[in-house]
């Protein structure tokens, strides 16, 4: 069959041709920076034996990032009309915020500003994701940082934590993720992730015995922190899914899954078989990192993550911005969105 198997050749180059990877691939960016990958996966691993939670911290902030208005770092500025201050953004984890930033600073100073906030985020979060037990994929590089935050407008577009099928299946479409894409974000964002009670609080008045516990739990301590994965909280896997086909989802947009016909034969599927949903996760967090800014699409390097380099620089004053940010976020009480929950 050699003329099929030249024109099958001939396809694969044409494919080549005519769709070029989004971005560079990874070894382009690894010339200016040998030492890049290294010092992330150092970094993330000591930080997460120190505080496992930072994993989701680092899932909800590549998520914040990526979905409004693709991977451009604009999530992680600080300081008046920043995203930060916006009611979904305000729930970030503080410490993986510092985590991005300290990472920079390593790599800068290994390498010179050579490479952006958005491709260091990108990169822990994989590390995280790996360092948790999941899956190793490939991340392209070569994002620049924004000039700016993205538009509220964009910000709201974030999935919310009491979506039905439909907004999510749509929201996600308007960014050319599918119901396959949603169903394995959603699983790798909250398999290790923790919601606040008012992240569900819609769901007090079901009848459930599940929604019962979650609304008891709650009432007992208001304060507390629910795991999103109620059998195995700490660790990267496919248990999030069969918690759902037990009715044992924490989030109506998690629960929601099994109910459309859309996307319950994924979590049926992932629940079957986790060599699935790991090969799956690793092509969805590639297709949400592909995501293209868009308006102000110029970019830069940014000399610190929080702060355009065009600004005054503070190093000091980030900490103090984020741990502000937190706490309004705690004391206002707004809803978490429907990925990548966590405190
Ligand atoms: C989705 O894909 C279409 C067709 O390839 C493209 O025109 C559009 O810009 C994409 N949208 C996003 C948000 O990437
Ligand atoms: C509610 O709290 C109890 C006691 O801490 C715990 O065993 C149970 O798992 C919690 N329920 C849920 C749904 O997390
Ligand atoms: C557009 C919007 O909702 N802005 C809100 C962001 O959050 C702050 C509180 O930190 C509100 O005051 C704004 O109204």
């Amino acid at each position: 069959m050699a003329p099929s198997k030249s024109g099958a050749l001939a396809v694969a180059l044409l494919a080549l041709l005519v769709s070029p990877p989004a971005l560079s691939s990874a070894s382009t960016t690894l010339e200016s920076c040998p030492a890049l990958e290294g010092i992330v996966r150092t970094a993330v691993e000591a930080a997460l034996r120190q505080d496992i939670a930072l994993a989701a911290g680092l899932l909800r902030i590549f998520f914040h990032d990526c979905f409004p208005q693709g991977c451009d770092a604009s999530v992680l500025l600080t300081g008046s009309g920043s995203e930060q201050q916006l009611a979904p953004n305000l729930t970030l984890q503080p410490r993986a915020l510092q985590l991005i930033e300290d990472i920079r600073a390593q790599v800068h100073a290994a390498c010179g500003p050579t490479v952006s906030c958005a491709d260091i985020t990108a990169l822990a979060t994989r590390d995280a994701v790996h360092a948790s037990g999941g899956p190793l994929y490939d991340v392209p590089l070569g994002r620049l940082d924004s000039l700016a935050p993205a538009p509220s407008s964009a910000v709201f577009q974030l999935p919310q934590a009491s979506s039905d099928a439909s907004t999510l299946i749509n929201a996600f479409q308007s960014r050319n993720l599918s119901e396959v894409d949603l169903v394995a974000l959603s699983g790798g964002g909250h398999t290790v992730g923790r919601a606040r009670c008012s992240s569900f609080s819609n769901r007090f008045g079901e009848s459930g015995a599940f929604a019962r516990r979650l609304a008891a739990n709650c009432s007992a301590d208001a304060g507390r922190l629910q795991e999103l994965d109620v059998t195995t909280p700490d660790a990267f896997d496919n248990k999030y899914y069969v918690n759902l086909q037990n009715g044992e989802g924490v989030l109506t947009s998690d629960q929601v899954l099994t109910g459309d016909w859309r996307t319950s034969w994924v979590v049926d599927g992932f629940a079957g078989n986790q060599w699935w949903f790991f090969g799956q996760f690793g092509q969805s967090m590639v297709k949400l990192g592909n995501l293209k800014p868009g308006g102000n699409a110029a970019g830069e390097i940014r000399r610190n993550c929080a702060k355009p380099n065009n600004a005054p620089q503070n190093n000091n004053n980030m900490l103090l911005h984020l741990l502000q940010d937190s706490a309004a976020g705690v004391d206002q009480g707004f809803a978490d969105e429907g990925l990548a929950a966590s405190a």
